[in-house]
């Protein structure tokens, strides 16, 4: 009988898929995560592995564990497991895009609009009893409407979100990505533009791309120099992709008005960032797939990926295809 190990509890029916196959599951449902000599130790004695909740899968840690005929990712990100080791030892690896799209846009908005009304610092002043009674013309927040929403990265995620801020507000989107999206153009006008003009026509700028070497840092001090100083800045992809002290100097400097992040480096963020002290500023836990509906569709993908592979099959949602070659 092939084993499976999953990194952290997951909604049943993923389990119950890969029962169902014939495989015997082990969930890690301990309260710390894994150290990486745990999971290490872990893997040695199953065939696939589950990786959810993004442990770093390094070339080291692949060379110890070359035995794996198979790793799902339950995450559409795969900035934390090393490639092209994995396609070098001949192991599939899959992710889990699409179903995450919707769920993670829907954040991606909530921050929006929660930052353009300063919502969370306003709801903390009830929370904390220092709400002083109503002002009329402290901490206004401003409008989205026919604003300019600014997207890196109109992928499956990117679209999503303008999709929802073009039918809400009517905002005007503009683009930068790799590629163009023709098909986005078409769909919501969207505009393509280098990375300057997107930072200096964005009143919203979201990020949706990859982390990837080109993407790191990519918004830092000169960035946020760049933007307009009544903008907010989203970040629903990877914490790395924005420089937080830079972040923070540009927010408190005034170069920026606002910032929604549910992604931070390092996570969990420090609960004496500045970053927390803000009006202007509402930073969630990494939330952006965490419904129900979702978490459940990520892992049924994840667990037919791993199917397919006992199945003799090629996963369907393989990220190193080249192994099939
Ligand atoms: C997940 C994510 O919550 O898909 C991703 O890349 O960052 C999130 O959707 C996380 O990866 C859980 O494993």
């Amino acid at each position: 009988m092939k084993k499976v190990l999953i990194t952290k509890d997951i909604p049943s029916k993923g389990v119950e898929l890969l029962e169902e196959a014939g495989l015997e599951v082990s969930v890690y449902r301990g309260e710390s995560s894994l150290t990486d000599e745990e999971l290490s130790v872990k893997c040695k004695e199953v065939d696939l592995l589950m990786n959810v909740g993004q442990y770093r899968l390094s070339k080291t840690f692949l060379e110890d564990n070359k035995h794996l005929k198979g790793i799902a990712l339950a995450s559409v990100g795969y900035d934390h497991i090393d490639l092209a080791t994995a396609t070098a030892l001949n192991i599939p690896v899959s992710n889990t895009p699409d179903v995450l799209s919707g769920a993670t846009a829907d954040v991606a908005f909530l921050l929006m609009l929660a930052v353009s009304r300063k919502a969370f610092a306003r709801g903390r002043e009830i929370l904390d009893g220092k709400w002083k009674g109503f002002g009329f013309t402290q901490e206004l927040g401003q409008e989205l409407n026919g604003k300019t929403l600014g997207i890196l990265g109109l992928g499956r995620i990117g679209i999503e979100m303008a999709k929802k801020a073009k039918g809400a507000y009517n905002m005007e989107i503009i683009y930068h990505n790799r590629n163009r999206n023709e098909e986005a153009e078409q769909l919501l006008g969207a505009r393509y533009v280098d990375f300057d003009t997107l930072l200096a026509e964005g009143d919203v700028i979201s990020v949706h791309t990859n982390l990837s070497k080109e993407t790191l840092h990519k918004f830092n001090a000169e960035a946020f120099k760049k933007m307009k100083s009544n903008a907010i800045f989203i970040n629903t992809a990877r914490g790395s992709i924005h420089h937080e002290a830079d972040l923070t100097a540009a927010l408190q400097n005034g170069e920026i008005w606002g910032a929604g992040l549910d992604v931070t480096d390092p996570e969990p963020m420090s609960a004496e960032s500045p970053l927390l002290q803000m009006s202007n500023v509402c930073v969630l836990p990494h939330i952006g797939s965490a419904t129900v509906e979702t978490r459940t569709a990520m892992v049924e993908m994840a667990s037919k990926n791993l199917i397919a592979v006992i199945s003799g099959d090629k996963m369907p949602q393989i990220l190193n295809a080249d192994i099939y070659k």
